[in-house]
């Protein structure tokens, strides 16, 4: 590991300067004179990544070099947004860039925001993984993310006259240059075909998978840095080609199109992201691209240990895979295979490999987004894994009823097949039986897994489920998409808590000091001018940034109730005229998110949002008083602008649904006061930053259950709140859709039937939650006080101190 390797690159401005232009010469082929702002983009990352790579190299010989253990965590969604700003940020080259550029004639900021938007991901699940990688780096974890190489990511959103439009995401139009492709780590993946006993020498017979389908997975590299370059790791994504690119004996037969058919099949299984979150994505290219990309990656993590080591016994010591939900759980399977049919690994102690090696993490317990397949698709698809899994659940059920003594009913619950309504596999039981470890993402979420979907499984192995609540790295959160807060802090408190976040504690004692409290809403007010702006820019329409700044940005859906919010701005409106004289707290209900493309009432609820921002932002009667704006293509690089902006953060989840959240945690970061439920990591917010600086209300989880255990019907509710029953009339007859006035009656009338996700039940609630808020915030030094100990009280929410637990509990490795 003593290989030649140049000079570090010079981070002084001159040296960037001159490499900029030269990038731009020599690499990207364009005369400074004609250069377009593209070419500076490239020019520059070129230069950035070069700084990167210096790291990288050295990272790498260390772990080679060390033995250290790795870890791989294996997501089918990476949604890791810009990744300039955040690399120069993070090895500290943003003033000297930012001064070469200028030298130059040329805006950072300008080409910061040229940068396409990396959204191989849906939300949550997908950039928890981003925030992992880059804490992974940061805290000094040899790891590599694994995933799948999008051509096209989450769909961009469009609005046709308030209707979502989805349309394709082209984030690869002007090549990436982040990326490296690695012709020479590329593995054929099978599919298909049949299985056959084979005799080896030595007299024993194995099992050889013969798949009658290939295709080959490319490996494509991009350096993950972590914080003051501390690790550069790798997140590798694989892309599908056909083995061989056309067939010529068909298209020297003239049948030019039909030559062309496999290569576009093989390629089909990495084209585009499935834009389905929390909902159910059932189709055979899905469970396609998730053998795809576990295949190729197990592949690679085999041929790496055996290369080092020389044999797999030693997998749990030196290696830990993490399986980021479901979609890849067919990987312990694909595991198993490659131990016991590959390499002559007895079952029994290949099992103890695999369970040793895996972890996996729970995200969901909607039983809509709990994965299972159709075993005659897995025979079809996988035939030597659906063998396994039978051996697998064999094996299970004989424990299971031979040590715990489980019932028939019992052994149903923990089999891996589902036997209600044609036999499906059930992709978070295999996921479960073969990792030692099963964790949860918020405290709630963990305890609601033990005693639902894996009750049964957890009395059979009832050491292995543990929580890891989520975090959100501060470095993106925080710094880069709040540098003037970072700013005041570091000016307040010094720079102590840019390396520990937890720091931020000192910052309570400053909460209640006028001055302070004058600079942090200052610093707000200047960010609320920004997103004013960006309104004003994007939808023509004049917010005040004076305004309370009330937001709703996440993927839409039903359980995390963007209805409810807007029902609220209809009452509140209804209010507003009908009493002029009261003095009302101008406020801006600001949404955005993305609803899944199949999902109607996730699209109707767009267009609801949209048809009432219509009539409300344009009655005079309101003077302004209100107004409701939807953000379209809400990304990463729009939450970037919006989170420092906002002054109250709507996490409204019906309690027991949303798993953990992690935009309430970016929120918090940056000084935005929470109205919420008992839900997900809510709860530990509510905790940390104690009970008089956070909004509470609703249902709880048990209330929930209880409701709808008894079938409790709903019209109680509607009929005992005037205010409630006047905006689902006026929704449901039509007030804000006369072009169709019969839109939302299935909608409301939905409320009325069964309330599922308790929506009218919890209004009052909300909206006296609401006038709490109105109160607070009338008194400046209070919200103020608040907002500040939210900031001040965010530590135990970054991705460091949850990697940091994986890291001791689940993966077995040394933090930084
Ligand atoms: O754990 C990350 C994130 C949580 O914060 C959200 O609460 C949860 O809804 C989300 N889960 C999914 C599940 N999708 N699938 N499968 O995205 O995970």
């Amino acid at each position: 590991y003593d290989a030649p390797t140049p000079e570090p690159r010079a981070t002084t401005v001159e040296a960037l300067q001159a490499e900029i232009l030269e990038n731009l010469i020599y690499s990207v082929g364009k005369d400074p004179i004609v250069a377009r702002p593209h070419d500076w983009l490239r020019a520059t990352i070129l230069a950035v990544r070069d700084r990167v790579m210096d790291r990288w190299m050295e990272s790498s010989r260390e772990t080679w070099r060390t033995s250290n253990k790795r870890v791989y965590y294996l997501s089918l969604e990476f949604l890791i947004g810009r990744l300039m700003r955040d690399a120069m940020s993070n090895v500290g080259l943003m003033e000297p860039v930012a001064q070469a550029l200028k030298n130059l004639n040329v805006d950072l900021g300008d080409l910061i925001n040229l940068e396409p938007d990396a959204a191989l991901g849906n939300g949550g699940l997908g950039r928890l993984a981003a925030c992992f990688l880059e804490s992974m780096s940061s805290v000094k974890i040899p790891a590599y993310g694994y995933g799948i190489r999008y051509v096209h990511g989450l769909f961009r959103q469009e609005m046709s006259e308030g209707w979502q439009v989805e349309l394709p995401e082209d984030w690869l139009a002007h090549g990436n240059p982040w990326e490296f492709e690695r012709r020479e780590s590329a593995y054929e993946v099978g599919f298909g075909g049949h299985v056959e006993p084979v005799t080896d020498a030595d007299g024993e017979v194995r099992q050889e998978w013969r798949p009658n389908e290939h295709l080959l997975a490319v490996a494509y590299d991009t350096p993950i840095v972590g914080w003051r370059g501390a690790r550069v790791n790798t997140l590798r994504l694989w892309s599908a080609q056909p083995i061989d690119p056309i067939l010529l004996d068909k298209f020297n037969s003239g049948d030019h199109i039909g030559a062309l058919e496999e290569s576009a099949k093989a390629e089909a299984i990495t084209r585009v992201l499935y834009p389905a979150d929390s909902t159910a994505a059932g189709q055979e290219l899905r469970l396609r691209q998730e053998f795809f990309f576990s295949s190729a990656s197990l592949q690679d993590i085999v041929r790496r240990h055996l290369q080092q080591y020389g044999d797999l016994g030693s997998l749990p010591d030196k290696v830990a895979i993490q399986l980021n939900d479901t979609h890849p759980a067919i990987s312990v399977a694909e595991l198993m295979r490659i131990m016991v049919d590959d390499n002559g690994i007895k079952w029994e102690k290949a099992w103890k490999i695999a369970k040793g090696t895996f972890g996996y993490t729970n995200h969901t317990l909607l039983p809509e987004a709990l994965e299972s397949w159709p075993v005659s698709l897995m025979e079809r698809l996988l035939p030597r894994h659906m063998q396994i899994i039978y051996q697998i659940n064999a094996d299970v059920l004989t424990e299971a009823r031979s040590k715990a003594g489980f019932t028939d009913q019992q052994a149903a619950a923990v089999s891996l097949i589902d036997e209600h309504g044609g036999r499906r596999v059930r992709m978070g039981q295999l996921a479960f039986v073969g990792s030692h470890s099963i964790n949860g993402v918020s405290a709630l979420h963990t305890e609601l897994m033990k005693q639902t979907v894996f009750a049964d499984l957890h009395k059979l192995y009832p050491e292995r489920i543990n929580n890891k609540t989520n975090g959100i790295t501060p470095r993106r959160w925080l710094m880069q998409c709040n540098p003037s807060l970072t700013r005041l802090l570091s000016e307040r408190i010094g720079p102590d808590f840019l390396d520990d976040v937890d720091k931020l504690h000192q910052l309570l004692p400053h909460a209640e000091d006028p001055g302070f409290q004058k600079q942090f809403a200052a610093v707000k007010l200047e960010n609320k001018k920004r997103l004013a702006k960006l309104v004003k820019d994007r939808l023509n329409i004049k917010i005040d940034p004076d305004a309370l700044f009330d937001v709703q940005i996440k993927r839409i859906h039903e359980y995390k109730r963007q209805l409810l919010n807007i029902i609220h701005a209809v009452a509140l409106y209804d209010e507003i005229r009908a009493h002029p004289e009261r003095e009302w707290v101008p406020r801006v209900k600001i949404f955005a998110g993305k609803a899944a493309p199949s999902y109607w009432n996730a699209k109707l609820i767009i267009k609801l949002i949209n048809d009432v921002a219509r009539v409300i932002n344009n009655d005079p009667a309101v003077r302004g008083l209100l107004k409701v704006v939807f953000l379209p293509n809400y990304n990463v690089s729009l939450a970037e602008v919006i989170v420092p902006a906002a002054d109250l953060s709507e996490q409204i989840s019906t309690a027991g649904m949303e798993a953990s959240g992690t935009g309430n945690m970016k929120f918090m970061a940056n000084g935005a006061v929470t109205i919420g439920t008992m839900d997900g990591a809510n709860v530990e917010m509510h905790k940390e930053v104690g009970a008089d600086n956070i909004v509470i209300f609703g249902l709880t989880t048990e209330e929930v259950e209880e409701k709808r255990r008894r079938s409790e019907v709903p019209r109680g509710a509607i009929d005992a709140s005037p205010r409630l029953r006047e905006a689902l009339d006026s929704i449901a007859s039509g007030v804000f859709s006369p072009d169709d006035p019969h839109r939302y009656r299935d909608l409301i009338g939905g409320l009325y039937d069964h309330d599922w996700f308790m929506v009218a039940r919890d209004f009052d609630a909300y909206a006296a939650a609401q006038a709490r808020v109105d109160e607070l915030w009338r008194d400046k030094k209070t919200w103020r006080a608040m907002a500040i100990r939210n900031t001040a009280s965010v530590g135990f929410f970054s991705s460091d101190r949850t990697i940091r637990q994986y890291a001791q509990d689940i993966w077995n490795v040394p933090t930084a």
